[in-house]
């Protein structure tokens, strides 16, 4: 974060301060309702300076015991995550980690008042990006576009110039997962600058297919893999290794950012620690990650080579 700075939308590129193109490579929590323990100064350390990560998604889930049962405390929760983050030279992604019901609307009051504390607490940040719908479904991209130009602008009136994420149709597969594509997005995109728009892919169950319109899509809109998992999309089962490189070889080819579900010791395929690894403080080193902790930290810890001319 030293290194870039403040980060804008150029193309179809996220750009730092120097104008060049740049991939964010990182982790996501899992939910903070359950899993607040994993996320100390133990767990950032080792993220910011084992696995060389860029970016830490914070994922806020609203339903499931989330945001809406206690709006102050997850409030909080994040934006100290946020300074967490920062003090460690990490982006930290604020995720509003809508899925259960998949229509943003249901959540749209509780998002225009929660990214208007965000926004303005964290607003003077650099290392602040803002994801405002994890992953939208059984709703067409005309309502998800209705939530994102109605969310916007409250962030951007306290927050101007930062980047803001939209999710897209059939849980953030630009449709794909709907029977649709990216092209009702490039048809009809947001009306808003600065922003970029969400793709995830759990590795094992979504592959050719995805990939194509992934690379399809990238040479018209802005993409942002703010989630995506090794395993099959439950987020358990085996790592798909195959699967996973093909999916890393692409974004890396491309300069999309990328964060990994999820940075916690859940008893799930996808959970990079081995179970009861938050209890225990003890997150150095590979001796308590699990087959898709083992593979990302590989592929995070890889130079960056971040361009400053
Ligand atoms: C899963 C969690 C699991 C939890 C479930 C419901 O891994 O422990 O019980 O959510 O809350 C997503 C979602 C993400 C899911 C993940 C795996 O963004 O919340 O996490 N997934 O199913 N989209 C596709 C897969």
């Amino acid at each position: 974060m030293a290194i870039n700075g403040q980060l804008y939308v150029c193309g179809v590129n996220l750009c730092n301060q120097y104008h060049q193109p740049i991939q964010l490579r990182g982790m996501s929590t899992h939910g903070l309702q359950w899993f607040n323990n994993c996320y100390n100064d133990a767990s950032l350390n080792v993220l910011a300076d084992e696995w060389r990560a860029d970016l830490f998604r914070i994922a806020m889930y609203v339903q499931e015991g989330g945001y809406e049962t206690n709006p102050p405390w997850f409030t909080n929760r994040v934006n100290e995550l946020v300074d967490e983050a920062e003090e460690r030279g990490l982006y930290a992604m604020i995720d509003f980690h809508t899925l259960t019901p998949g229509d943003p609307m249901y959540n749209l009051d509780r998002a225009k008042t929660f990214f208007a504390a965000v926004a303005s607490r964290n607003a003077d940040k650099k290392n602040v990006i803002y994801e405002i719908a994890n992953e939208p479904n059984g709703v067409g991209w005309g309502t998800i576009k209705s939530y994102a130009e109605q969310v916007i602008p409250v962030i951007r009136a306290n927050d101007p110039d930062a980047v803001i994420i939209v999710g897209t149709r059939g849980w953030s597969s630009l449709g794909v997962s709907e029977g649709a594509n990216a092209d009702e997005v490039i048809n009809n995109p947001v009306n808003a600058s600065n922003i970029m728009y969400a793709f995830h892919f759990y590795a094992a169950s979504h592959q050719d297919l995805y990939r194509a319109e992934v690379q399809r899509a990238a040479a018209a809109l802005p993409l942002f893999v703010t989630e995506f998992g090794t395993v099959d999309y439950t987020g358990d089962g085996g790592v798909d290794v195959g699967s996973t490189n093909a999916w890393i070889n692409l974004l890396d080819q491309l300069k999309i950012g990328y964060a990994n579900w999820t940075y916690s010791d859940a008893n799930e395929g996808s959970g990079a620690f081995n179970p009861g690894t938050c209890n225990s403080g003890d997150f150095s080193g590979t001796s308590n990650l699990t087959a898709s902790g083992n593979l990302l930290r590989s592929r995070i810890s890889t130079p960056d080579n971040f361009p400053t001319s």
